[in-house]
């Protein structure tokens, strides 16, 4: 009662207060309110206007008007590019001014991912692997941001970036023993294809649940910090896998334990047949940064110098500072999303088309070094040659080597092997002794 006794008085003060001072001016009303306020509260003289607001968990102005933020959809937060759709250097200030080889080397790679993938793909068509990813039109993204890291830098992956292990030094003989599950494979054949890892070279095995990396990766930086040994995180994702809540969890848990950690987006319009006007209505995931006091920025992904100056920045900033960045690398997926998907069914040729053949981040790259007289349609020939048969090698070695021992099914589920496992273990091979006509025991390990 006392509380609404006090409400009513205030009220009746402040109406009181506007009808006897209808007639003064602005500034003048100001000050009368507030003094009168004042008398009423008992209270030393103060000027609203000058008042500023308390609460914990904002630091901002009062306003006055009633204005809702417009999100800025229309003209969104912009895209950094160093090279044009030519590979003319738009920007000389911003010209990472590579040396031929380095350059070089960025175009070996984004383009033995892409035999690669034409082989696997292919591959999987005639059933000798039962899946596969593709990586076209997103090569830039990979080569770029992984040249630009410490190799001690950890990756956390989804699972279309590819090209940051081959940027490391994976092996094809590795690539090809995973998607092949064979006895060579690090993973001992226990996960599809294409979900790679290699303890040696800081990349963490990937797995399917969309997401769920974006918090470890979290987790991960802030032990880098503790270790304090100038180390940074990466953590890659799709724009689809970003509406997952693992997402929201990811970027405020780094955000607040202030973590050295790269999140690092790509955004190719797609998430299997999900439009991204169907994921957000918000400007990308670029826009969602600031939200949780992140440094944000969107770059073009088929701009391979844009993404390296981009995630070196960025990965200098994050160690020197303990802080995380965002990247949002604007590309476009030019595959089907597996190789259980027909991209026919959701959209045009034409689109596709455009994206292969007019703004691929491998010819703008070619076009730099063409431009430089570093590249020409001999080498081409030659290195699409080499670079062929290299591949087909290592394929050939996989598809030619043993599975691994199927003992492997029950060990590592725990560091050591329960008796409940040991059980099921001893009862296979049981089973598999009876059964063994039934069983293609010869492609195994003994
Ligand atoms: C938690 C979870 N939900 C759904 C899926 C099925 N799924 C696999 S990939 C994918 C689309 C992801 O799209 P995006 O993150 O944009 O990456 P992109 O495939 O375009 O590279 C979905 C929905 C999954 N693997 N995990």
């Amino acid at each position: 009662m006392a509380v609404v006794r006090s409400m009513n008085k205030m009220y009746g003060v402040c109406f009181h207060v506007v009808r006897q001072t209808a007639g003064l001016k602005a500034s003048r009303l100001l000050q009368h309110r507030a003094f009168r306020v004042s008398v009423v509260q008992g209270q030393q003289p103060f000027d609203s206007t000058l008042e500023k607001p308390q609460f914990p968990g904002a630091s901002a102005e009062f306003v006055d008007t009633l204005d809702f933020i417009q999100p800025n959809v229309i003209s969104g937060i912009p895209v950094y590019r160093v090279m044009d759709r030519q590979g003319n250097i738009i920007n000389p200030t911003q010209d990472p001014q590579l040396s031929k080889e380095t350059v070089l080397n960025f175009y070996q790679k984004m383009t033995l991912l892409n035999t690669m993938d034409r082989i696997l793909y292919e591959s999987q068509r005639q059933g000798r692997i039962s899946f596969y990813m593709t990586n076209y039109g997103e090569e830039g993204t990979h080569i770029g941001s992984a040249a630009a890291l410490d190799p001690r830098d950890l990756v956390f992956g989804q699972y279309r970036e590819a090209g940051v292990l081959m940027y490391r030094g994976f092996p094809l003989d590795l690539f090809m023993a995973q998607c092949y599950a064979n006895a060579d494979d690090l993973g001992k054949g226990r996960q599809m294809p294409v979900h790679y890892g290699s303890k040696d070279l800081n990349f963490v095995t990937i797995s399917s649940p969309l997401a769920t990396q974006i918090p470890q990766a979290a987790g991960a930086a802030y032990a880098v910090k503790r270790e304090n040994m100038n180390r940074a995180v990466i953590c890659y994702f799709g724009e689809g896998a970003a509406s997952e809540g693992d997402a929201h969890a990811g970027f405020n848990f780094s955000a607040t334990l202030e973590c050295p950690l790269i999140f690092f987006c790509r955004n190719n319009g797609y998430a299997i047949s999900t439009p991204t006007n169907e994921q957000y209505r918000g400007d990308g995931i670029a826009a969602r940064g600031p939200g949780y006091g992140m440094l944000s920025i969107r770059v073009d992904g088929n701009d391979v110098f844009a993404v390296y100056n981009a995630t070196k920045e960025a990965r200098r900033r994050a160690v020197a500072e303990n802080q995380p960045f965002l990247i949002e690398a604007m590309t476009y997926r030019i595959g089907h999303h597996s190789t259980s998907d027909d991209s026919s069914a959701y959209r045009s040729v034409d689109e596709v088309n455009y994206w292969d053949k007019q703004d691929h981040p491998i010819s703008r790259l070619r076009h730099y070094m063409t431009a430089r007289g570093w590249w020409s349609e001999d080498d081409e020939r030659s290195w699409r040659k080499q670079s062929r048969k290299t591949v087909m090698e290592a394929f050939e070695r996989a598809e030619k080597r043993l599975k691994p021992n199927p003992e492997l099914m029950f060990t590592d589920v725990y560091q050591e092997m329960t008796p409940g496992l040991n059980k099921q273990r001893e009862s296979m091979w049981r089973h598999v002794k009876q059964y063994k006509e039934h069983y293609p025991l010869d492609l195994y390990v003994k």
